[in-house]
């Protein structure tokens, strides 16, 4: 007879590696469990789309959780408060255009959200590389957060991907991976990554949306990531922009792959 012990580990071990097992052949995958990737992921798995996202840190939400200078507190605009209403997630309207928020209530929200329209988040795991075959992106070189942390020698196992999403937030990590490793031409005006600007709320809100593209095809960037290769301003705890990239770009990958 089994143990409860040999019961617990064996039922962890039987239900991950069926996640993972159906999670090496994408439709999506989103690196990045921040506010634009997770609004992708829970559009996309809504639309019926097989959806991962990877997040390298143990808890997902990336730059949600912590408000302004750990106030925990966000602001989003009017005409972005729908999309956390959508997740159940409740706003405090101040009538002057804007809405306050719990960041924590937000972080929460908005990875329950995903998941529970079917998104997979696998977290603690890195992107660490792209494949490109035949003029598109078709998927993730993924390993454990550890490994590379800890700087060990351990090869990586690849996930496919009919579009990947780079949701990484300020360093655009995949973008980077694109163009300084693969020497992909991305739609940028120079091509390539245009750097951050500083911070201009106004300017940065209104030009995230616009930001948020295919760069090349298989290939997107979403929220900070798509301002950092844009060459658009930051905007401090704002977050109706980065919301809105997410619903922007989840409307442009399921165009592309329909
Ligand atoms: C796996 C990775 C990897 C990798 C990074 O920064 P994020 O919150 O992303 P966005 O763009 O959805 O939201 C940006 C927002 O939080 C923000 O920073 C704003 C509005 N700033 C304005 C300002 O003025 O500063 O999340 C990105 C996530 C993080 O959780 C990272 O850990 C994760 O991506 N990540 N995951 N593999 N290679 N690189």
């Amino acid at each position: 007879m089994e143990t409860m012990e040999e019961t617990i580990s064996g039922a962890i071990v039987r239900a991950f590696f069926a996640k993972l097992q159906g999670s090496l052949a994408l439709d999506v995958g989103i690196v990045g469990a921040g506010p634009s990737g997770l609004v992708a992921a829970r559009c996309l798995a809504k639309a019926g789309l097989k959806v991962a996202v990877f997040e390298s840190k143990l808890a997902p939400g990336g730059g949600t959780w912590g408000g302004g200078m750990l106030f925990n507190e966000v602001v989003v605009q009017d005409d972005a408060a729908p999309i956390l209403h959508d997740f159940g997630i409740r706003t405090q309207p101040l009538g002057n255009g804007y809405h306050t928020l719990d960041s924590v209530e937000m972080a929460s929200g908005l990875i329950f959200g995903a998941r529970q329209a079917g998104a997979t988040i696998f977290n603690a795991m890195s992107v660490e590389d792209i494949c490109v075959r035949e003029g598109k992106v078709c998927g993730l070189v993924v390993n454990w957060c550890p490994v590379r942390r800890l700087d060990m020698h351990v090869d990586p196992i690849v996930f496919t991907a009919r579009a990947v999403l780079d949701g990484t937030g300020h360093p655009s990590e995949i973008v980077r991976k694109a163009v300084d490793k693969a020497g992909l031409k991305v739609d940028s005006p120079t091509g390539g990554i245009m750097g951050e600007k500083p911070m201009w709320m106004e300017d940065g809100e209104r030009t995230t949306v616009a930001n948020t593209k295919r760069l090349y095809p298989g290939l997107y960037a979403s929220g900070m990531a798509a301002n950092n290769v844009q060459g658009g301003f930051r905007m401090g705890p704002i977050f109706g922009g980065m919301l809105k990239s997410g619903q922007k770009v989840a409307q442009l990958i399921l165009e592309d792959l329909r």
